[in-house]
C-alpha cells in the first residue's frame, strides 16, 4: 500500500511541477524542462530518487553473486541442476518469443492501416526538427552496431571479476558464480566449508542491507517518479514539433503499450495458471512492489533486490530457485524489451514506406530474440538493440532508401515512459519464471 501511495503521490507531484514549468514557458519545451529541472522541488525529488536508486545498486553485485553461489551449492550436487537450467532457459526463450509474436501481430495490424503507402505516420514530420534528439541518441549509443553489440557476449568471460563488478557487468559475474557454485557443490573439506560460510555470511549481510533500503522504497518511488514525470511532462507536452504527426507517435506508443499489456495481463497469467498452478491475481499482488520499482527506475537490475524479496517472502518461492532464476532473468530474460524492439523496428520501416517481407520480419524476430538476451537491465538499454535490427534491415534495402535510424531518433523522445513500462514487464516475466521453475523443479524432484 505504501508503494502504491508513493506511486500516486510521485505522479501527482511530478504532474503539478511539469505543468508549472509549461505554464511558465508555454511555447518553449527546452525552457520549460530547464525551469523544472532547476526548481527546488525537482532537486529534492531527484535527490530522494537517486539515494534510493544508489541503495538498490549498492546491493546488486553482492546479492547476485552470493545468491547464485548459494543456489548452485544447494542444488549443484543433485541431478536436478541440469533440469532446472533447461527449464529456466526454455522458459526465457519461449516467453520472449511469445512476446515478440504479440508485438509483431499488433504492429502489423496497426501500422499498415495508418501508413497506407508507408509514409503516413511521418507525413508532415520535419525530421530535421528532431536533429537534437537524433544527436542525443547517437551520443547515448555511439556508432553502435552488430559488432559493438556482440561485445556484450564477450562479458560472459570477465578478465577481472572486480572490474566487472565495478562496472555492473552482471553477465560475467553470473557465469563465474554459476561455475564456482557448481565447483563448491561437488567439493568437500574445511577450505570449502569455510568459503561456503563466508558466502553465506555475505549473503545474510546483503539481505540485511536490502531490508534497510526497501524500507525507504515509498519515498524513493515518490522521488524517482516525481522527477521523471515532471521532466517528461515539461519536455513532451508543449512540443509543437509533434503537432503534424502526434497521431502517428501516439499510435506507436499506444501499440507498444497495448502489446506490453497483452503480454503482462494475458500471456503471463496463462503461463502462471498452466505451468505453475498459481493464481495470477495473487502473484501480481505479491510482486507489485517490484513492478512499481521497475516502473520507477526503468532498470531490471536495480529492481532485482526487491524482485528477490517479493518472490521469496511474498510469493513463497524457495530461495535456491529464486537465487538462481532471478539474477539470471534480470540480465537475460527481457520479454518487454524483445517485444518493444520488434514494434519499434517494424513501425519505423512501415512509416518510411518499407514494407517488410516475411523473411525480413523473421530476421527481425531472430535479431530481437538474440539481442534481448544481451540488453543490460539499465535504462534505455534496448536502444542499441533496435539500432542493430534497423541496420540489419537497412543492409537489405536499396542505397536510395531513407535512413531508418532517423525514425528511432523520433521515437527516442518517447523512450523513457515506454522504457518504464517494458522494464515492469521484464521484471514480471522474471518473477513468473521463478514460479514456473519452482513448480516444475519441485514436481520433478517430488
Ligand atoms: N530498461 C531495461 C531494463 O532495465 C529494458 C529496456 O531498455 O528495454 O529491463
Amino acid at each position: 500500500t505504501q508503494i502504491l501511495l508513493g506511486l500516486v503521490i510521485g505522479a501527482a507531484i511530478g504532474w503539478a511541477l511539469g505543468a508549472s514549468g509549461v505554464s511558465a514557458h508555454a511555447d518553449d519545451p527546452a525552457a520549460a524542462a530547464a525551469w523544472v529541472t532547476a526548481s527546488w522541488p525537482y532537486l529534492l525529488l531527484d535527490l530522494a530518487g537517486d539515494l534510493f536508486l544508489n541503495g538498490l545498486r549498492l546491493i546488486i553485485v553482492p546479492l547476485v553473486t552470493t545468491s547464485i553461489l548459494l543456489a548452485m551449492i544447494g542444488i549443484g550436487r543433485g541431478p536436478g541442476v541440469g533440469r532446472l537450467g533447461l527449464i529456466t532457459l526454455g522458459y526465457y526463450t519461449a516467453t520472449s518469443a511469445i512476446a515478440i509474436f504479440v508485438g509483431l501481430t499488433l504492429v502489423n495490424l496497426v501500422a499498415p492501416g495508418l501508413t497506407g503507402d508507408g509514409v503516413g505516420l511521418l507525413a508532415g514530420a520535419d525530421l530535421d526538427a528532431f536533429a537534437s534528439d537524433q544527436a542525443a541518441l547517437e551520443d547515448r549509443t555511439g556508432d553502435a552496431g552488430l559488432a559493438d553489440f556482440l561485445n556484450v557476449f564477450r562479458e560472459l568471460v570477465p578478465a577481472n571479476v572486480f572490474a566487472a563488478a565495478a562496472a555492473d557487468k552482471l553477465l560475467g559475474l553470473i557465469c563465474v558464480s554459476l561455475l564456482l557454485g557448481l565447483h563448491l557443490a561437488r567439493r568437500s573439506g574445511d577450505a570449502r566449508d569455510t568459503l561456503v560460510r563466508l558466502v553465506r555470511g555475505v549473503y545474510d549481510a546483503t539481505l540485511w542491507v536490502t531490508d534497510l533500503v526497501l524500507r525507504t522504497a515509498p519515498i524513493g518511488v515518490v522521488g524517482l517518479l516525481g522527477a521523471t514525470v515532471a521532466e517528461q511532462y515539461a519536455r513532451l507536452v508543449p512540443d509543437a514539433r509533434f503537432g503534424a504527426f502526434a497521431l502517428g507517435l501516439l499510435t506507436f506508443a499506444g501499440t507498444a503499450l497495448a502489446a506490453l499489456l497483452v503480454h503482462a495481463l494475458v500471456v503471463m497469467p496463462i503461463v502462471l495458471l498452466l505451468l505453475a498452478r498459481v493464481n495470477p491475481i495473487a502473484h501480481l499482488r505479491g510482486v507489485f512492489p517490484a513492478l512499481v520499482t521497475a516502473f520507477s527506475t526503468a532498470s531490471s537490475s536495480a529492481t532485482l533486490p526487491l524482485t528477490m524479496s517479493c518472490v521469496e517472502e511474498r510469493c513463497g518461492v524457495d530461495r535456491k530457485v529464486a537465487g538462481f532464476t532471478l539474477p539470471l532473468g534480470a540480465t537475460v530474460n527481457m520479454d518487454g524489451t524483445a517485444l518493444y524492439e520488434c514494434v519499434a523496428a517494424v513501425f519505423i520501416c512501415q512509416a518510411f514506406g518499407v514494407d517488410l517481407t516475411l523473411p525480413q520480419q523473421a530476421m527481425i524476430v531472430a535479431t530481437a530474440l538474440l539481442t534481448s538476451i544481451g540488453v543490460a537491465g539499465v535504462p534505455a538499454a534496448s536502444l542499441v538493440a533496435i539500432i542493430v535490427i534497423l541496420e540489419a534491415v537497412q543492409a537489405q534495402l536499396p542505397a536510395a532508401a531513407p535512413p531508418l535510424i532517423a525514425g528511432l531518433g523520433l521515437l527516442y523522445v518517447f523512450d523513457r515512459p515506454l522504457d518504464m513500462c517494458r522494464t515492469a514487464v521484464n521484471v514480471l516475466s522474471d518473477s513468473v519464471a521463478a514460479r514456473v521453475v519452482a513448480a516444475r523443479a519441485i514436481r520433478s524432484a517430488g
